[in-house]
């Protein structure tokens, strides 16, 4: 261990070499492979416990759209060996128990502090070192800093007047209550038909009084079709773990799921109806993933393929004009993040479940009994926030990054995030955003992505501290070319027009209600291409400086 471990109370250099901010499914795996470099770090983390997203997002239904088994990490063979996933897409608290699992089983607790919020990060250029400053009060120093701190993290109210006057409980889905919420007999509103309004409606229908959905946008949703893992089941998904990972790093998105090889245009309407019903009918995001390719890249094949999930829309939902409401008419199938859903349109066949249409009769205010529209009031014992986040920015947007010469990252963000890789950001020397913004993890299947950007991050610290080197940064060259790049990548996928948090889109922030480049569209295997391309050639596009002469 470097001297600097210990806290550096009259002993010269920083507190810590490396300072993690993040205890999730990213802060965890980089905290293993920097202790195998035998550096002295600590993780930081504002929740009282680990899991990130997973520590946060209690909510009823709250599960995975990936397949489990291709969700845990894959560093080790003897932790793939000994945990068994009860569900094919397990539910929250099965994943946040496994991440404390390995938490536990690879001791990493020790170098982790909890209810950590950070303020505000600081580089000084003379000791090139980071201060970072907590609401606390302290302010630990370290040599490198890498962000871990999510990319749905920053969870947004809606700018709806008299929030607070509500007197009834009410929660945003991802402070939702570590104790469990009496839902019986209660009147309930809900704001938001996301994934996660999606999945919080399937899930409580049968067990409220009543529950009224205020729906703004609706969603293209498509069945999950969960079920449980047999033991016999989970051995055989062991025995393949070499060959599931490799289908998942030859995928656009890190999935199992990858676009079949036959086009679209080449395939005449019967194929194509065989194939959507096939996909239909299979459990995951095969039916977005494993679609033809053209579905989300082509304006026609796209409004064919809506067309037949518009009239699946149609068979479940008895009411025809409550399933027209539900029919997306904005955009088409796949250009948002598709939620995967549990007898979500056949919610809207009880008695018990109303739905709102916000954009024909607006929400005026909350009151304190409720929700009135611009025709109506509505009284309810419980109101829940599905309204989503201020994603992918919004995290670094709540610390006060200061950079070289008091550049602000927020500043540098304010138009669009600039980064080279995804994983820094000139002006900010000693700084690996982990899952940044315009990075590959963001858009995929999350551990796939940020294994590989956690290694590559690991690889390059290693690279700096066999060199001596003291300070690195990415060039604007570098950035510039990168974000041309994005940019590019954009332009292949309809997605590009879609107002969601894959281009950043959120009504409620200042400034983001328009579409932003955000996320890599240019697939998880290119994007791994990119980056080892950049670290066989010594990393050109990273400034690298050794110590400055005494
Ligand atoms: P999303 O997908 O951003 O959904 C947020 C929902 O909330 C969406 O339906 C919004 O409608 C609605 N919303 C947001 N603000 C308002 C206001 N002011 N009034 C009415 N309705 C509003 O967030 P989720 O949490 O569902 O999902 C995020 C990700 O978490 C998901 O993709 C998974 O990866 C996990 P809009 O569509 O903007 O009209």
């Amino acid at each position: 261990m470097t001297e600097s471990q210990s806290e550096g109370v009259g002993r010269p250099g920083p507190d810590h070499d490396v300072i993690i901010i993040g205890a999730g499914v990213c802060g965890i795996y980089q905290l293993y492979r920097l202790l195998q470099l035998d550096l002295a770090v600590t993780v930081l983390e504002a929740g009282d416990g680990v899991g990130g997203t997973w520590y946060w997002n209690r909510y009823p239904g709250a599960r995975f759209d990936s397949e489990s088994w291709t969700y845990g990490y894959s560093f080790s063979k003897e932790l793939l060996d000994e945990w068994n996933w009860s569900e094919n897409f397990a539910a929250q608290p099965e994943t946040l128990g496994y991440l404390q699992h390995v938490v536990e089983r690879f001791d990493l607790e020790r170098h982790m502090q909890f209810g950590c919020k950070v303020d505000r990060v600081t580089w000084n250029e003379e000791a090139r070192t980071w201060t970072v400053e907590l609401a606390d009060g302290r302010a630990p120093t370290c040599r490198f800093l890498m962000t871990a701190i999510g990319l749905l993290s920053a969870p947004t109210m809606p700018t709806i007047e008299g929030v607070g006057d509500f007197r009834g409980q009410a929660f945003h889905t991802y402070y939702w209550p570590h104790e469990p919420v009496d839902f019986s007999g209660k009147r309930v509103g809900i704001i938001g038909t996301g994934a996660t309004g999606v999945q919080v409606i399937g899930e409580i229908a049968d067990k409220v009084g009543s529950l009224t959905v205020f729906q703004r946008r609706p969603n293209w949703c498509a069945p999950l079709h969960n079920s449980k893992i047999s033991a016999q089941e989970m051995a055989d998904i062991k025995s393949r773990y070499d060959e599931i990972f490799d289908r998942c790093a030859e995928t656009p998105g890190g999935f199992i799921h990858g676009p079949v090889p036959e086009r679209f245009f080449e395939a005449d309407p019967e194929e194509r109806l065989a194939l959507w019903e096939e996909l239909y009918d299979s459990p995951g995001f095969g039916i977005w993933l494993g679609n033809y390719r053209e579905v989300l890249m082509d304006e026609e094949a796209n409004a064919e393929f809506s067309a037949f999930m518009a009239d699946k829309i149609r068979q479940r939902v008895h009411d025809p004009e409550v399933a027209e409401k539900l029919i997306p008419k904005d955009h088409g199938f796949g250009v948002q993040r598709v939620p995967m859903e549990t007898d979500y349109y056949e919610a809207y066949n009880r008695d018990n479940v109303r739905l709102v249409d916000i954009s024909e009769t607006p929400i005026e205010r909350i009151t304190a009994q409720g929700i009135r529209t611009s025709t109506e009031d509505f009284e309810f014992d419980i109101i829940i926030y599905a309204t989503g986040f201020d994603a992918i920015t919004g995290a670094f947007d709540r610390i006060d990054f200061v950079g070289v010469d008091g550049l602000k990252l927020r500043d540098k963000w304010r138009d669009n995030p600039i980064t080279f890789l995804g994983m820094g950001v000139a002006g900010f020397p000693n700084l690996l955003t982990l899952a940044g913004p315009t990075g590959g993890s963001v858009s995929t299947n999350f551990p796939r992505g940020i294994e590989l950007a956690v290694d590559w991050a690991t690889d390059l610290l290693t690279h700096v501290l066999e060199n001596s080197v003291t300070r690195f940064e990415p060039t604007a060259e570098a950035e510039r070319e990168w974000v041309d790049h994005v940019r590019e990548m954009y332009g292949m996928l309809l997605l590009r027009k879609a107002k969601s948090w894959f281009t950043g889109y959120n009504s409620n922030v200042e400034g983001h209600d328009r579409t932003r480049f955000m996320i890599y569209a240019g697939g998880n295997p290119r994007y791994r291409k990119r980056l080892e391309r950049e670290a066989e050639a010594g990393y050109p596009g990273i400034r690298l400086d050794p110590a400055p002469a005494a």
